[in-house]
């Protein structure tokens, strides 16, 4: 068994099993995405909450982890060299978990598709919908100037159209299932939360069908595997609500 007591964070979140993976995290869309990669994968880990409270994600424990102080962040006791590897970044995690199990990315020409989609999320998707969820929702009517909540309004609108685009004629957004669509999914289906009020009733309705029993049989059957990946295609969300202009 791996002797992960040299990391400080284990003082705070001990680990009950020191060969799985510990899990730091909370169930954001950043936080998600790294327990549903880990679900569709079979790997055995340790889920730890952390919550985006100050005492928790900039306490010395967390920080000595991820000194930029935000979930989701792991420790693989079973590192590539035989020894622990500590990780933060969401999207640094989903490579290091396929490369790990040689699944959900491909090898070749058809890995830097992923690439490209994960990044747009990390770069593209993450930050904005994240901001636009800030002016939109949490400070929304303390800032007056309607700049700021429009320029992100505006940025998620586009963010989507290309998504709409790259969803044509294609299930998944780069090749088969992969750690790009799950970086993805959990965005869309925050978007209610992230600032689109008036859902269409369609997509209110369609969100919902099929019944979770029979969701749960079709999602099986889907390539992966897996309990967690329903899709939410871009194209129906984004003529929803603020964000239809
Ligand atoms: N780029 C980072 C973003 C992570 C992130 O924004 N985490 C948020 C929750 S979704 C957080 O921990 N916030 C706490 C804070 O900023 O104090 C990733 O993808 O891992």
């Amino acid at each position: 068994m791996p002797d992960l007591s040299q990391f400080p964070i284990t003082g705070r979140w001990p680990a009950q099993n020191s060969d799985a993976i510990q899990l730091y995290s909370y169930p954001t869309p950043n936080g998600v995405k790294v327990s549903i990669a880990l679900e569709e994968l079979g790997l055995a880990y340790e889920p730890h909450l952390v919550t985006l409270s100050d005492a928790d994600v900039k306490s010395p424990e967390f920080l000595s982890l991820n000194p930029n102080n935000k979930i989701p962040a792991i420790i693989d006791p079973n590192g590539p060299d035989g020894t622990p590897v500590e990780l933060f970044e969401s999207g640094a995690i989903l490579i290091y978990l396929a490369e790990k199990t040689g699944k959900l990315m491909p090898e070749g020409a058809a890995k830097y598709e992923v690439l490209k989609w994960l990044m747009f999320q990390m770069g593209g998707i993450g930050p904005m919908f994240g901001q636009l969820g800030y002016f939109h929702k949490f400070a929304g009517s303390e800032i007056e100037d309607p700049r700021p909540r429009q320029r992100y309004i505006n940025e998620a609108k586009r963010l989507l159209a290309v998504l709409d685009k790259q969803m044509e004629g294609r299930d998944w957004i780069a090749g088969d299932y992969s750690i790009a669509d799950i970086a993805i999914l959990p965005w869309l289906r925050g978007l209610e939360f992230y600032g689109v009020k008036d859902v269409r009733p369609a997509v209110q309705t369609g969100l919902k069908i099929p019944s979770p029993a029979e969701r749960q049989a079709n999602i099986d059957d889907m390539p992966g595997r897996g309990n967690q990946t329903i899709t939410a295609p871009a194209n129906r969300l984004s003529n929803a609500g603020p964000l239809a202009g």
